[in-house]
């Protein structure tokens, strides 16, 4: 079982995930052909050689980033943690790197440290930072491996010690406190390569997470598939990272966006089973926010603050599986909280003998009739009748408090 021995981890539930370089001045398409992959891909799947999309950074002037707007739109949205994309599989830095000039103040019109502007903003909000580096794969180096193409002549130890390991040690450095290094896409890096990088996090910062996909069973959380939600409840730690619409770079064509009722449910559903929910933003080439994806979060937000208690440092159901029609449930000490999402009279739970002390709307405090009793099968359930108005709300959290902790109900632990 994976467990990062942090308990602002196990509790925060809910992230955001930050993909920019460059692939977001090109924003889907290059010399007026479209990619149908994820955008930050482009490079790959395009076949753009190096020499042609290095020359992206002598246009990377991103006058609207603005890094505590970004960070206070994640704070607004009730998200504990930011992961952002240090260097994502193209090879650019955006931050100033030492060892490579490729990075965003050398190579750049802008000269700023994008990193540097993350790093004051989610200070000043008190914000966890985490920073995403793509370890393996590097299209950039000519020794970082590349997916989908051959690797063979590459001396991938050369990549190693040249650009990744200096500039884990960098980002390590130079940036504070990390909360977590988000690896991607390992590939053929050994078990010893993989340790190599978790010894030099730790020996850096020792508090600092290192995620799945490390590579080689190393990681000290659970990252999904991309959008994967487990079936039932999963233990330990561990995280889904997630798209907005269909691409985690911009992409000024895809428009298939998620509604925040979707998102919500998402959220709800993950922690019900345990994980933590990393959404994603993908910022234009100017910095800029997608408005859509604004206008969602601020949506999602809302329900999050005001239903906090049902969210924040919950714990997976220890009873499942539910077939719940209406939504989902959550829980923590001597709680459990049906996230109600559809028209109904009353919410009904069966399976769960506690004794109630009182069940009420979380976002008021409102208290609500209910009733205990036993079905024919011996099974124990919980009716809280709803108020006629619930059925004009969109979306409410109903709180039920418990005599007694819910069977297996497990705490979350340091
Ligand atoms: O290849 C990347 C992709 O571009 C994106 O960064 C996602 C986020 O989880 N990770 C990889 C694919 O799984």
């Amino acid at each position: 079982m994976k467990d990062t021995k942090q308990k602002w981890f196990k509790e925060a539930k809910f992230g955001l995930f930050i993909h920019w370089g460059l692939y977001a001045l090109l924003a889907g398409e290059y010399k007026g052909v479209k990619t149908n992959q994820i955008a930050e891909w482009i490079m790959n799947y395009l076949d753009i050689p190096v020499e042609e999309y290095e020359k992206l950074a002598g246009q990377f002037d991103p006058v609207n980033f603005d890094a505590e707007a970004i960070v206070k739109l994640a704070k607004d949205c009730g998200m504990r943690y930011i992961v952002f994309t240090s260097k994502h599989h193209e090879g650019f830095a955006m931050y100033h790197s030492a060892c490579s000039p490729y990075n965003v103040v050398d190579a750049t019109p802008c000269k700023r440290d994008i990193l540097k502007e993350l790093q004051l903003a989610c200070e000043k909000y008190d914000m966890k930072l985490g920073l995403y580096y793509s370890q393996a794969q590097d299209w950039h180096d000519p020794d970082g491996y590349m997916a989908k193409k051959d690797n063979s002549g590459k001396n991938y130890r050369a990549y190693l010690d040249r650009k990744c390991m200096p500039q884990l040690r960098e980002l390590l450095t130079n940036y504070g406190e990390i909360a977590l290094i988000w690896f991607d896409t390992p590939m053929g890096t050994t078990p010893e390569e993989s340790m190599e990088m978790a010894k030099l996090v730790k020996e850096l910062q020792p508090n600092c997470i290192v995620s799945g996909r490390i590579g080689n069973g190393l990681g000290e959380y659970m990252t999904t598939g991309d959008n994967f939600i487990p079936r039932l409840p999963f233990e330990g730690d561990w995280e889904v990272p997630a798209t907005l619409n269909d691409t985690w770079g911009f992409n000024k064509d895809d428009h298939n966006w998620k509604s925040a009722e979707e998102i919500i449910q998402l959220l709800v559903k993950i922690n019900s089973r345990g994980g933590n929910y990393l959404l994603n933003i993908g910022p234009d080439g100017t910095g800029n926010v997608p408005e859509e994806s604004v206008q969602i979060l601020k949506k999602v937000g809302a329900y999050v603050r005001a239903n906090e208690e049902a969210i924040f440092a919950t714990k997976r159901m220890p009873v499942y599986p539910y077939d719940l029609t209406w939504g989902d449930l959550t829980c923590k000490e001597h709680h459990l909280y049906a996230h109600v999402f559809r028209k109904i009279p009353r919410v009904e739970i069966l399976n769960i003998n506690n004794q109630v002390k009182r069940a009420y709307l979380v976002e008021t405090g409102e208290e609500l009739a209910w009733k205990v009793g036993k079905s024919c099968e011996g099974d124990g359930y919980i009716v809280v009748e709803l108020p006629k108005e619930y059925l004009k709300k969109e979306y409410f959290c109903i709180g039920i408090e418990l005599e007694e902790e819910m069977p297996n109900f497990e705490p979350i632990k340091e």
